[in-house]
């Protein structure tokens, strides 16, 4: 086997874009997420295009017992994760606090937080006896500022950032790298999940600017988890040109 990563949410998005750039490095891949179709496609696509060997691995990371189970029962030859990228994540709805969904508020911790959770613990003891490994933990810059109406998925993220700082406090004496990236706006799926299929609403978050991309994201992960073993990239924010934060969008510059 070659250098491993295992990546959450590599259905879509970030996570398979992150996907495709490290199997076109060469390096072999756990891929989860819940849509096994879509797992199996990208598994036969990346190892016919890339000659990488890729592991799909379908669970949905708020089922402590299916994230355990899967994990603890992986084939020796996949235990030696190099990279582990907790990105599986998303928002429900975008509105006031006092109108909440109360099931929108636990999904959204579910996924982004306890999920990120159970992966990661149950990830470490393949690290730790290695002192070796780097966890890249996906934030967002709403896991920076809090905006109107993003209340719970705002917290979500802010409890990304929290553990992402806790983890390499706590990592350090196992020498494994943690970092958190705080993407802002960028186009896919994620709007369409938010707004829970609605098209217009989720075009319109991207009116009048240039997104990021999920390519522009996966170079970002590749980038830090390529540099030298001495450096720890701890957080990286990355915006578009027309945002300078979690609030600041200019849509007519
Ligand atoms: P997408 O909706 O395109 O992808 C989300 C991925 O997460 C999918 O592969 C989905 O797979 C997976 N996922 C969701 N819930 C679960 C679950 N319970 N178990 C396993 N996998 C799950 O969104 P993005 O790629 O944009 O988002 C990726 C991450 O980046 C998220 O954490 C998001 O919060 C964060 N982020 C996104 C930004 C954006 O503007 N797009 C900006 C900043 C951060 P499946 O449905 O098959 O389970
Ligand atoms: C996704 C970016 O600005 O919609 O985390 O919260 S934002």
């Amino acid at each position: 086997m070659g250098k491993i990563v295992f990546i959450t949410g590599a259905t879509s998005g970030f996570g398979k874009a992150c996907a495709e750039k490290f199997a076109f490095n060469g390096w072999d891949l756990i891929v989860n997420g819940r849509r096994i179709d879509r797992l199996e496609e990208l598994k036969s696509e990346l190892e016919n295009k890339y000659k990488v060997s890729v592991l799909s691995l379908p669970f949905d990371v708020q089922d402590e017992k299916a994230v355990f189970e899967n994990i603890e029962g992986l084939p020796g030859t996949w235990q030696h994760i190099d990279v582990l990228v907790n990105n599986a994540g998303l928002a429900l709805g975008r509105g006031y606090f006092d109108e909440g969904d109360l099931q929108d508020w636990n999904t959204m911790i579910d996924t982004n937080v306890k999920g990120l959770l159970y992966v990661t613990k149950a990830v470490l003891p393949y690290m730790i006896p290695h002192k070796k490994g780097h966890i890249i933990n996906m934030s967002s810059v709403a896991g920076k500022q809090v905006y109107e109406k993003g209340n719970v998925y705002c917290a979500s993220k802010f409890a990304v950032d929290a553990l992402n700082h806790a983890m390499r406090i706590d990592l350090l004496r196992h020498r494994i790298k943690v970092t958190a990236i705080y993407p802002g706006a960028a186009e896919t799926e994620f709007s369409l999940v938010r707004f829970k299929g609605d098209e217009i609403s989720a075009k319109k978050i991207y009116d009048g600017i240039t997104p990021l991309t999920a390519e522009d994201v996966a170079e970002v992960v590749w980038y830090c988890t390529t540099l030298p073993p001495h450096v720890c990239i701890n957080e990286l924010v990355l915006t578009c040109l027309h945002q300078a934060d979690g609030i600041y969008i200019n849509r007519t510059a």
